[in-house]
């Protein structure tokens, strides 16, 4: 019988830190899973190595739930960032195997094909209006259906999602940046430049918003209303999910559809969420929360409630999480859209995905497993790691906001 003969924890950086966990088998098939936690990433890769690895080898890597039992109940301690993306990269790594071993791309083990593509956003952003203006454009000429829209708070350095010089990535410093925030500013501004989005393009795309945990609940509904008129597929991260019951308050008043879970990490973060109706959308991911075990368990109760999938998709997923992504998208039923802000460049030389994107779509490859190889050559031209953070957003007043 196959037995788990070695794991690896691989740390490259092509354009950005990216850890991924290569499995290997008795029967020298190999299995990939992203381990990466943003701002964090060596301490998810110190996890796997001294508490992760010694235990894998010897298993038998068909028993994905056990193992992922075994991982989550045998650690004691419960959730949390750094635990659920360690299992995470076992689980994903192990659901590649098996899709080798079969000669099945990953999403017909997970129930088949439900669509033909999958849906996806993209960022438009820019440090004026007119520059966010012209970025919509470039999306749209391209084909793109769905654009997620930002722009720079006039005098407020600290709005999140503007690409400076082309280019967005938030973890970028040796140490955290700090910049400032004001919600007034932001409150007045928003909806103006999104409303200048609706006049200038139409309605015949999707037009999404991330507020990025910036607002009290109160805040979150006044600006729900405020751009009700414009129809957003979804604003993002009203405000912070540390407390579930916060989104009944802002559900009260608004009908602007919401989108929460991209920093939660299990079932039990949304499960209020989801069970009381709070929210439309789930953004949970393959990499922070669990794997594909854990997601698909997250995205099967969503379903009981008619909320549909969004998983994050930003830049400090790497690849392999979006091959991962994009094959559970394109077989659950209750899929709603999926995040893909791409990657630097350089990332396509360590890692060879089959994705391709079709106009608004993205196709998964008929490759067996998640269809990702990684180049350890090109790897090694990359090996320069170093910790980065991202930023951190101060008031006026000097207070700390969150970011
Ligand atoms: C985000 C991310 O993509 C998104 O919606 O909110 O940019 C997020 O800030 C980063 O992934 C943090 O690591
Ligand atoms: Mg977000």
């Amino acid at each position: 019988m196959s037995r788990v003969e070695s794991a690896e924890v691989l740390l490259a950086s092509p354009g950005r830190n990216f850890v991924t966990l290569r499995v290997t088998t008795t029967d020298g098939v190999t299995g990939l899973g992203d381990a990466t936690l943003n701002g964090r990433e060596s301490a998810v890769a110190h996890y796997l190595r001294d508490h992760v690895v010694p235990l894998l080898i010897g298993r038998d890597p068909a028993r994905i739930e056990d193992t992922w039992q075994y991982l989550f109940k045998g650690a004691y301690w419960r959730r949390g960032p750094v635990t659920m993306t360690a299992i995470a990269a076992v689980d994903t790594a192990l659901w590649d195997i098996k899709g080798k071993t079969a000669g099945l791309p990953l999403y017909q083990l997970l129930g088949g094909r439900s669509r033909d593509g999958v849906l996806v956003y993209r960022h438009a952003s820019g440090a004026s209006v007119d520059e966010l203006l012209d970025d919509v454009a470039r999306l749209l000429d391209a084909g793109c259906l769905a654009v997620r829209a930002q722009a720079q708070v006039p005098g407020i350095a600290g709005t999140y999602g503007v690409a400076h010089g082309g280019r967005y990535e938030p973890a970028n410093a040796a140490l955290p940046e700090e910049q400032p925030w004001s919600t007034e500013a932001y409150l007045d501004f928003a909806p103006t430049y999104l409303a200048q989005v609706r006049e200038r393009f139409g309605f015949g795309f999707h037009l999404l918003h991330d507020v990025h945990h910036r607002l009290t609940p109160i805040e979150a509904a006044r600006f729900g209303q405020a751009v009700e008129p414009l129809r957003l597929f979804w604003m993002e991260d009203p405000t912070p999910a540390d407390s579930q019951e916060a989104f009944e308050l802002i559900r009260r008043h608004t009908t602007t559809p919401i989108a929460v879970g991209e920093a939660l990490t299990s079932i039990w973060d949304v499960q209020h969420l989801i069970t009381r109706q709070l929210i439309d959308y789930v953004r949970t991911t393959v990499v922070h929360a669990g794997g594909l075990t854990h997601l698909k368990r997250i995205f099967d109760l969503a379903a009981l409630y008619q909320v549909r999938s969004g998983s994050h998709g930003a830049s400090d997923l790497s690849p392999v999480s979006m091959a991962a992504a994009a094959h559970l998208d394109t077989a659950i039923p209750n899929f709603g859209i999926q995040e893909l802000m791409g990657h630097p460049p350089e990332a396509a030389e360590v890692f060879h995905t089959g994705l391709r994107l079709d106009g608004g779509y993205l196709r998964v490859s008929e490759a067996p497993g998640l269809g990702v190889e990684y180049d350890d050559a090109a790897a090694a031209r990359f090996a320069e790691f170093s910790p980065k953070y991202l930023p951190i957003a101060r008031r006026l007043d000097g207070s700390v906001h969150d970011w």
